[in-house]
């Protein structure tokens, strides 16, 4: 096991990285589960998506086989026609562990859908970057022979997402639910959400699992998941199927992250094709696609910022939330935009800054629906303030990286590794334990990538 190279700096004074390190190792060796990780072992104990891609990174750091195999054991259950599903279900817990179930689910009525249990839906494809970073950090025969199994499934994932889903035709993909953003209870969706006919009522048949492990308060509200659930029973009767969406299904939304996350995926595939002596120019070519409509569709040249497009009225929507800034990740986003995005980013809104006294919210904080409390309508989230930290170094501003880098340390070095954090306290809020944190925190304690030391506290040392 290795140690951090890290200078903690003048706002993490107080935090010995050495002792973040075996935290976030402790972390995730708690919530390691034969051959996956589990978000958390009370609210989330199966094997979520996008989640794992995070956490690959982090084992990558201390036990490279486990990130192996949590990507491998992910990419077991991908569906035939490409999609990888959000959530794994582990067969060995009771039932009732999670709300939604597999029993709910019922993913075998998909002819396309995989002998182990799964939900139905996708999450932002941030694997194939997973698997270039894990690689990356621990280069191995073990890793190069694991990356030459998942390159075909990574590229049959981007299929699905380049065909079944671009429901509109226009070089992006569509999600067909929240839980597919990933950031399931943003503000973003509350107008997409209220066409969605349901009565919180349903609710009643139901035993909710997130109430029992989290405050309700911070939690969706009944109404909102009476629409999640009406939104998959919809998807679900016409057994995941993917044609015809554009008519029938209540909610179609492209999101600004998802599709960056798909045009990050190219540019990682690209750089895995060169390692395994195959063509990475189809690759660029693709990814040059997807920041082109990116930019044509979901780019606001009035607010300077990325909005998602509802589908269901062909409108962006207004709210400026975090998933604005996500496009910074595609190295090949033109000057413009990034210029204006990176000054939303700087604003009162986000508070980016070298010198961050806050961290990355999930929502404008100037918004009046900003609630510091509810999940992701406010709070600071560790893999969203990763993901903007690369784009802000694509896009060479390293000392802004280095103050969110920063910030992010100073947030488990006061909280813990908590799932997300009070936007203005720092407060630790949802799971105690959350592994994607835990191996987030890792990758950035052990970054030894040059900032550009304005404050005399980055680099790398010893650890
Ligand atoms: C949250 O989502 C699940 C549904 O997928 C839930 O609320 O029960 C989100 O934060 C999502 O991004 C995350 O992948 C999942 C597990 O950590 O939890």
């Amino acid at each position: 096991m290795t140690g951090p190279g890290v200078a903690a700096g003048p706002s993490t004074g107080s935090a010995d990285p050495a002792r973040l390190w075996r935290l976030a190792v402790a972390t995730l060796e708690g919530n390691w589960e034969h051959d996956h990780t589990v978000p958390s072992r009370t609210l989330y104990p199966h094997q979520w998506s996008w989640d794992s891609a995070f956490i690959a990174i982090g084992w990558a750091h201390v036990h490279p086989d486990r990130a192996w195999t949590e990507l491998t054991s992910l990419f077991d259950a991908q569906w035939a026609d490409g999609r990888v599903p959000h959530i794994v279900f582990n067969p060995a817990l009771p039932v009732g562990s999670y709300f939604p179930g597999p029993e709910f689910w019922n993913s075998a009525l998909a002819g396309a859908a995989p002998a182990v249990a799964t939900s139905g839906l996708i999450q932002p494809p941030v694997h194939a970057l997973a698997a270039l970073l894990a690689y990356r950090r621990a280069p191995s025969e073990r890793g190069r022979s694991a990356l030459r199994r998942l390159y075909p499934r990574l590229l049959a994932q981007q299929r699905y997402l380049a065909t079944a889903r671009d429901v509109a035709g226009d070089g992006l993909a569509a999600i067909v639910h929240p839980w597919e953003s990933g950031v399931d209870n943003s503000p973003a969706w509350d107008a997409p959400m209220a066409a969605v006919p349901a009565d919180a009522a349903v609710m009643s048949a139901y035993r909710r699992h997130d109430t029992a492990h989290a405050d309700a308060a911070h939690r969706p509200t009944d109404l909102d998941y009476a629409r999640y659930v009406a939104i998959v029973a919809s998807y679900r009767d016409h057994r995941y199927a993917d044609d015809g969406l554009a008519g029938r299904h209540p909610w179609l939304v492209e999101c600004p992250l998802l599709n960056a996350a798909a045009g990050a995926a190219e540019h990682a595939l690209a750089d895995i094709a060169t390692l395994l002596g195959a063509d990475p120019g189809p690759h660029r070519q693709r990814a040059a696609r997807i920041t082109e409509a990116l930019v044509r569709r979901l780019y606001d040249p009035v607010t300077g910022t990325f909005h998602p497009r509802d589908l269901r009225t062909d409108r962006l929507i207004p709210a400026r939330t975090a998933l604005g800034l996500m496009p910074l990740l595609l190295p090949d986003l033109p000057a413009g935009p990034a210029a204006t995005v990176m000054e939303e980013a700087c604003s009162a809104r986000f508070g980016l800054a070298r010198r961050m006294d806050r961290p990355l919210p999930s929502h404008d904080r100037t918004a009046p629906d900003f609630e510091p409390l509810r999940y992701w309508r406010g709070p600071s989230w560790l893999n969203l303030a990763w993901l903007l930290h690369r784009g802000l170094r694509a896009h060479g501003r390293p000392d802004l990286a280095a103050g969110l880098r920063r910030s992010m340390i100073d947030l488990v070095a006061r909280a813990g590794c908590h799932e997300y954090f009070h936007p203005d306290t720092g407060a630790g809020l949802g799971s105690p334990a959350f592994a994607w944190t835990a191996a987030l925190l890792l990758d950035v304690l052990a970054d030894n990538e040059p900032d550009d030391g304005a404050d005399g506290v980055d680099g790398a040392e010893p650890g």
